[in-house]
């Protein structure tokens, strides 16, 4: 069979070649501007801006057509979907922030790469994307939240926020240095890229420049400026948001129900009572506590007359878990309203500067997020609303405008595609990974791109209490093992339960989609070279005493 997606590749090398010869051939005839020739070569090969924000939800970006986004709209994030391609379905391999960072910079799955859960050392030492566009002349640099423990390396400037970091006033690292800067991490974020594309870069030569967002993980604290952006917002709850689970125990064993599991002082900013300003529960002081007077007056401020309508209403019951819900999705909403500003400042600078035309601009998220599905925040399982990721991009001349791509790509695809980009498809051949550069450039071909993508999920016991299980997808079909603690399959069709709330593993009906994919999962986890050590249990008591500790944390052990 003709691979359209090889042939696309080897157009795309001989378009370089070509463009190549006809440079060098030009260099001999006008020696005396070799120097002219040779900035004109570099100027062919695009910059890639890589925005990439932590917990976005596909359903909070107004793209992407859901009600929630629908009602809170990111239209600068939107603007790229507009100039260039939308991707319906973006997946991970592991959906958690170290990890997920792991492969990007990798392209190879966690048992590869080594970073299988938070917490986790990276292994600098291996070879990464920023390494290789270093190597191959990029100017590289990172921005925001790294999260891999140890300094980055391969970039020639980076500064970074102190692990999580914090939304007011964070701590950022820069040359092994340690500075609080004041201000909001989101703003800090945008304009330390911004100074870095007006001051720092090197004209002469393509950048890699890789602007990573803390926002809007937990504890979903707004810019001072959007605190009260929502407020009158209803936003739709999901039809599952009062679960009931039928052969899904380890959905029934997780700690990420909003009306059970949130902190309501630290995540919901609720008060101790009417007219006071003092938070409820609140196990960790550390992101209040780093406001200064004046930005704490006017958070408390923003705050009080929203909480006291709260304890006028006096609810109970099902009444305040919805209530608990819509403050959360109103924070976690404004908190996105900075980030897309900030995505329309360095649109409009590459626009301004006449970037745009030859910038590979990206945007995505570490993983996806639940708004409420399940009654659920956070993310970890291989479901389709934590699995499924944000990705946009635009590459003006590339990528037509207005694409939509249904092809199921993964982060683990970002490294490869970016080095096609870049002209050097042949540096990430041990990755593993493919690039989608050829269906970017020809969305006709997606069908061919692949059938199978695989998940695995190792950070168990840790917060929130997700098992270990991996799995795989196809367009239709879902089968998922969940093999530490309990041993339970899940089988889903997602045409027809979309929302993965019916476990059809002893359905016969499928008897014959099963056995198919079983056979998928075994060839895919060859393809990928697991082996039997990816596997192990926690021991037994290790979960006991998780399972306490976050008792503890949510105030129940008294
Ligand atoms: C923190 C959060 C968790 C979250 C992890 C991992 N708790 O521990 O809710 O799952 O980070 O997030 S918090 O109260 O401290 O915010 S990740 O994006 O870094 O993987
Ligand atoms: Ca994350």
């Amino acid at each position: 069979m003709v691979n359209i997606y090889r042939l696309a590749q080897i157009e795309f090398k001989m378009h370089y070649f070509i463009r190549f010869q006809l440079l060098v051939f030009l260099g001999f005839a006008f020696s005396c501007k070799s120097e002219q020739a040779k900035i004109a070569v570099e100027n062919q090969r695009p910059n890639i801006l890589f925005i990439m924000a932590d917990d976005h939800a596909i359903q909070a970006i107004s793209a992407y057509g859901h009600p929630i986004g629908k009602l809170a709209s990111t239209p600068n994030i939107d603007r790229i979907a507009n100039n260039g391609a939308i991707f319906n379905h973006s997946y991970v391999t592991n959906s958690i922030c170290g990890p997920s960072r792991a492969v990007i910079l990798t392209g190879k799955h966690s048992h590869i790469n080594g970073f299988r859960q938070n917490g986790d050392r990276f292994d600098g030492s291996q070879p990464t994307l920023p390494k290789i566009l270093q190597q191959e002349g990029y100017q590289t640099a990172l921005l925001g939240k790294w999260h891999l423990h140890g300094y980055p390396e391969g970039f020639d400037y980076w500064k970074i926020i102190v692990d999580q970091g914090n939304y007011y006033n964070p701590d950022f690292i820069e040359n092994g240095d340690t500075t609080r800067i004041k201000g909001y991490a989101t703003d800090i974020i945008t304009n330390d890229a911004l100074n870095w594309l007006k001051n720092q870069r090197n004209d002469s030569v393509p950048f890699f420049l890789m602007v990573q967002h803390k926002a809007p993980h937990r504890n979903w604290m707004p810019a001072l400026r959007h605190i009260n952006k929502y407020d009158s917002v209803q936003f739709p709850l999901p039809e599952t948001y009062f679960p009931s689970f039928i052969d899904q125990q380890a959905a029934e064993e997780q700690l990420q129900t909003i009306y059970k599991d949130m902190y309501e002082g630290h995540d919901l900013k609720m008060s101790m009572e009417y007219g006071s300003t003092e938070l409820a529960h609140n196990p960790w002081k550390t992101d209040f506590d780093r406001m200064d007077p004046e930005q704490r007056k006017e958070w408390d401020t923003g705050y009080l007359a929203k909480n006291n309508i709260f304890h006028k209403s006096d609810l109970m019951g099902r009444e305040l878990d919805e209530w608990k819900g819509q403050r959360y999705l109103q924070d976690y909403m404004a908190t996105i309203a900075s980030v897309d500003e900030g995505v329309g400042e360095l649109l409009d600078y590459l626009e301004g500067e006449g970037l745009a035309e030859n910038t590979l601009v990206v945007y995505t998220s570490d993983q996806g997020f639940y708004l409420g599905e399940n009654g659920w925040f956070d993310k970890r399982f291989m479901y389709e609303p934590s699995f499924r990721t944000p990705l946009l991009m635009q590459w003006p001349g590339t990528i037509e405008k207005g694409i939509k791509i249904d092809a199921m790509v993964q982060n683990l695809d970002f490294a490869q595609t970016f080095l096609e980009s870049a002209g050097v498809p042949h540096l990430g051949e041990d990755m593993q990974g493919e690039s989608f550069l050829g269906i970017l450039k020809d969305s006709t071909s997606e069908a061919d791109f692949r059938d199978v993508i695989y998940y695995h999920y190792y950070d168990y016991p840790a917060f929130h209490m997700v098992k270990k299980h991996y799995g795989i997808r196809t367009q239709r079909f879902k089968l998922m093992h969940f093999y530490d603690d309990i041993d339970q399959w899940e089988f889903y069709d997602l045409e027809k339960d979309p929302l993965e709330q019916h476990n059809l593993i002893d359905d016969g009906q499928y008897s014959d989609v099963l056995i198919e994919m079983h056979r998928k999962l075994d060839s895919v986890q060859k393809f990928y070279r697991l082996t039997d050590q990816e596997f192990l249990n926690a021991p037994k008591e290790k979960v006991e005493n998780a399972y306490r500790l976050f008792e503890r944390l949510r105030g129940l052990d008294n």
